[in-house]
This record gives structure tokens, C-alpha cells and sequence, in this order.
């Protein structure tokens, strides 16, 4: 046992030294040395470099699910369904999100990100009405660092150790059709934040062949405390794996599999407004559920720029299991560009 597993180990580390001698390390300059642009903190930089990112996110939502199924929007206001009298049936989000990041040595990248978000919700009511309520503003800013772990050759593994901060609002309100032309507090999902401090400790793999590369990462969302509001978002889990190929010095393409998990909120909003008897945003218990998304995405590094680079993702589900009546996100859109002044 004890020479089998010797072997074993002699035979990994000649393969590993083999591969890095004859490999070279892993890089982040090449167009698929980042990840596809839906994925935050995959790459490391050098001592002294600097990177500025600039994403814009489109995200549409429209109609409901219970479970894996779909279900009509008026299904939902119908007194012999699911009993509401007020349901959401489209919600476009965008959302802006500029970032930086510092390298102040090989083995430790720093990272910030601040989103601006801009949110829609359109609805019909029971009685034949429709509204729509908006809402928009900064969300919660991200802040922490990575820290690699281990490099063999052309693979390299990194921890992700992120915070995010209670920057984001959670008092956002409008005007409803029972508020008499008052603003009231909006539902959980029209708020640009979670309200709490919130922990985002993750792990990251990456790997380089000549024309491929691939990676991994997971990620959690962990809620901290109460928030003001009485009440605590549900904690989000995700992972996701891609490969990438490198059609040139420029070019890459790249495939990628999500998979989200989101928990339901604990405590609750007290404002009446917040009615979880007529609207299903409104409760906190059909707020979780579980997505998979298929990800197709675009990587351009301009030659000669100084690290100039251009991405696109395209993200659509191929499962959804959701505690519905719930908004189901139909498709995913992030676009992306990142510049290294200094390096
Ligand atoms: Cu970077």
C-alpha cells in the first residue's frame, strides 16, 4: 500500500514537473487567459499591475414558474390558482458595474467592484389593471482579494476571499395602485441591496493547453446579521465550470455551465406595502430556487494595447426549479471591457 501510493506520488510529481518544464506556466495574457466575462475574480495579476473593468449587465425575466414548470400570468391572479391578486409578469434588470484591480505581489490579486443597477417590474392585477414600478441605484460594492494557492504547470488554483458591503438600498419605494399615489416600500426584488454584510468566500481552478483552457469556480453567498428592514436575503450558492479555445492571438470562444442556487429570506419586511398576501414578490418563502445556465461567450485582446480587451456572454437556462410563484430569468447578457494602464 504504502510503495503503491509512493509510486503514485513519485509518478504526479514527475508529471507535474514534466508539464511545467515543458509548458511554461499558466498565463493570463492571452484572450481566454481571463474567464467569460459572467465570471468575477477568475484571474490573478503580476506584482504592480494594475487592472480598470467596466461590465454592462442585461438581464431579462419574464413570466412565472412553480417549480420546474411554467405557469401562466393569469393563472396566477386567478382566485382558483394561486389565490394573489396582484402578480409580476416581466422584470428587465440592468445593471453597470466598474471595477479595479491590484496585484501588490505574484500571490495576492485585490479586487473592488461597484454596481449601479436599474430595475423594471411590470404587472397585472386580478381587477384587469396594470402597473409598472422602477427603481435604480448603486448596489452593493464587493471588495476582497485572491490569493493563489498552488501552481503546477499549466494549472493554477486560487482562493477567493470577497465581502460585500450594505451599500445598496434597501428602502427603495414607489407609487402602487393601493397606495393612493403615495410611495411606498417596495418588494424584496425591486431593492438595489441586501442590507446586510454579506461574505463571499470562493475557490477558483484554472488550466492552459496551447489552443485550450478551462476553469472553475465556486462561489457562496453568505448573509451576515439582520438587516434594517428586519429582515436577511437567502444565501446563494453557485459554481460553474467553461472551456475555452484560443482561435488566435486575439480570438477566443468560450462554452460554460452555470449552476445557482438561491436560498429564501428569513425575518420580513413589516411595511404593509409589502403585502405577502397579494403579491409574490412579496413573500419571503418564494424567493429561492435552483438554476442552470448554458453560457456562450467572446474574449478579444486587442495586440499591442496595453491589455486592452473586449468580452461577451450570452447566458440562457436549460433547468429552473423555483418555490413559485417566481419571475424565471430567461436570459443573461454581459458585455465587458478591461484595460491594464499600468503594468
Ligand atoms: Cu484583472
Amino acid at each position: 500500500m504504502y510503495s503503491t501510493r509512493k509510486t503514485v506520488a513519485t509518478f504526479v510529481a514527475i508529471s507535474m514537473f514534466a508539464t511545467t518544464a515543458v509548458n511554461g506556466q499558466w498565463t493570463s495574457s492571452r484572450p481566454d487567459g481571463h474567464a467569460p466575462i459572467g465570471v468575477m475574480g477568475d484571474h490573478m495579476h503580476e506584482k504592480g499591475e494594475v487592472m480598470l473593468s467596466a461590465r454592462y449587465m442585461f438581464m431579462d425575466m419574464a413570466g412565472s414558474r412553480i417549480g420546474t414548470d411554467g405557469v401562466t400570468d393569469a393563472s396566477v391572479v386567478d382566485p382558483a390558482g394561486s389565490n394573489f391578486t396582484i402578480t409580476p409578469i416581466e422584470m428587465p434588470m440592468q445593471m453597470a458595474m466598474l471595477g479595479a484591480m491590484y496585484a501588490p505581489g505574484d500571490m495576492l490579486t485585490l479586487m473592488v467592484m461597484a454596481p449601479y443597477l436599474d430595475i423594471s417590474m411590470d404587472h397585472i392585477t386580478r381587477a384587469g389593471g396594470a402597473f409598472t414600478t422602477t427603481s435604480s441605484g448603486i448596489g452593493d460594492v464587493r471588495l476582497g482579494g485572491m490569493v493563489r494557492l498552488v501552481n503546477f504547470g499549466r494549472q493554477t488554483l486560487i482562493a477567493n476571499a470577497f465581502a460585500s458591503l450594505p451599500t445598496g438600498s434597501i428602502d427603495e419605494l414607489d407609487v402602487l395602485p393601493i397606495s393612493a399615489g403615495a410611495e411606498v416600500q417596495l418588494p424584496y426584488p425591486m431593492q438595489t441591496g441586501s442590507g446586510t454584510f454579506d461574505l463571499m468566500p470562493g475557490i477558483t481552478y484554472l488550466g492552459q493547453a496551447d489552443a485550450v483552457s478551462w476553469g472553475g469556480q465556486a462561489m457562496a453567498t453568505i448573509r451576515t446579521g439582520t438587516n434594517d428592514r428586519d429582515y436577511t436575503l437567502g444565501n446563494r450558492y453557485e459554481g460553474t465550470f467553461w472551456g475555452g479555445y484560443r482561435f488566435n492571438d486575439k480570438f477566443s470562444g468560450s462554452l460554460r455551465l452555470k449552476a445557482t442556487d438561491t436560498q429564501n429570506i428569513e425575518g420580513a419586511d413589516p411595511a404593509p406595502s409589502v403585502n405577502p398576501l397579494a403579491v409574490p414578490t412579496a413573500r419571503t418563502d418564494l424567493r429561492g430556487g435552483t438554476q442552470v445556465d448554458i453560457g456562450v461567450g467572446f474574449n478579444v485582446s486587442v495586440p499591442r494595447s496595453r491589455g486592452l480587451r473586449f468580452a461577451v456572454e450570452a447566458l440562457l437556462p436549460i433547468y429552473r426549479d423555483l418555490d413559485g410563484p417566481q419571475l424565471e430569468t430567461d436570459l443573461t447578457l454581459v458585455f465587458g471591457v478591461q484595460i491594464v494602464p499600468v503594468q
